[in-house]
């Protein structure tokens, strides 16, 4: 039982939330529960799932609310109010919509928590079978540990992002600039996101989190064509070459896309294990940069060809 003795041990960042996604399918492997993605998960794929996740009693059935028009979720100032993932159709622009209200998560230690002790797994499973998220924070609390946590699982997750800093009106000049800083400083992670500032009692700030919703949809599906991509990537080797890595200097010859939801570029070539983590970051701002990627993560693999010099040393 992997939650008592020490059967597998995996690394976890606390601050950044990285490594959790693997203990946590771990552990749902441990429990044996029905994959929410495949229970739930729509029939067509032109409806956009969009989980609203954060921290309890920041104001996630309340922001649902507001967008249904009506008092469908039980919201109430009151951490663990939402004790299970509940999904609620949505249309809006002519786009179709299943709107995920969650349990507020917390964290003890290295692991998320929340109230009840299944809503947090049914909570992170719905973050997974998202298609994009609205991270939602809290003005008068600022962004957490426990918030960079939510977002480390998101982007590990690789779903499309938005995040909204809810309950500005409840917050003074100080506090807000308080808050700004806050995310700068504890989300560097999620600098391919947008981020607003809205109130969901007062119905404003809404409409620009509805645009970015669309806008971070559309990056993470965004088709990337491979005479384009392998363009890119020659311009920018053309700009900056690949370090050599002692007798080695990796060659890049084409690059095509591997997935969507989150978009993987494959880049094909030889010696490119020796590509260092600048370099795959550099080239992924490139590439963020040509197709507009805002809201999504992207993922740059590394693939070489098969080596005819290689096992002959
Ligand atoms: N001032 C202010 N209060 C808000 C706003 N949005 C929500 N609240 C209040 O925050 C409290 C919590 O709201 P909920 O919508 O229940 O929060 P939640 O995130 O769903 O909480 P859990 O389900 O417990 O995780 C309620 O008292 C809301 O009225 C806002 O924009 N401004
Ligand atoms: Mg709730």
């Amino acid at each position: 039982m992997i939650f008592l003795g020490l059967g597998e041990v995996l690394a976890v960042s606390a601050a950044h939330g990285q490594g959790v996604r693997s203990l946590m399918d771990l552990a749902f492997e441990a429990l044996n529960l029905p994959e929410f993605a495949e229970d739930e998960a729509p029939a067509d794929n032109t409806t956009i799932r969009l989980a609203v996740a954060g921290r309890p009693n920041v104001g996630k059935s309340t922001l649902i609310n507001v967008w249904l028009g009506e008092e469908r979720l039980v919201a109430f100032d009151m951490p663990g109010t939402t004790r299970d993932a509940i999904t609620v159709p949505f249309v809006k622009d002519e786009q179709k919509y299943e709107l995920i209200d969650t349990a507020g998560l917390r964290r003890r230690g290295k692991v998320f928590e929340a109230i009840e002790k299944f809503s947090v797994v049914k909570t992170l499973q719905a973050i997974e079978s998202a298609n994009v998220v609205v991270l939602l924070i809290d003005a008068m609390q600022g962004v957490t540990d426990q918030d960079a946590h939510i977002a480390g699982f998101i982007v590990e997750s690789g779903r499309a992002v938005v995040v909204a800093i809810n309950k500005w009106d409840a917050v003074d000049q100080y506090q807000r600039e308080l808050v700004m800083r806050s995310v700068e400083q504890r989300l560097p992670f999620l600098k391919f996101a947008s981020v607003f500032t809205m109130s969901a009692i007062k119905r404003q700030g809404l409409g620009p989190v509805w645009k970015a919703i669309a806008q971070a949809h559309t990056s993470a599906t965004r088709k990337m064509p491979t005479p384009q991509l392998t363009r890119i990537l020659e311009e920018a080797v053309q700009f900056q070459q690949p370090k050599r890595s002692g007798i080695f200097r990796p060659k890049m010859r084409y690059a095509h896309q591997g997935g969507m939801n989150p978009p993987v570029v494959v880049v094909h070539g030889n010696s490119l294990e020796h590509v260092t983590e600048a370099y795959k970051r550099y080239l992924e701002g490139r590439i963020r940069q040509a197709f507009d990627l805002t809201g999504t993560p992207l993922r740059v693999e590394m693939k070489t060809s098969d080596n005819p010099y290689s096992g002959k040393s």
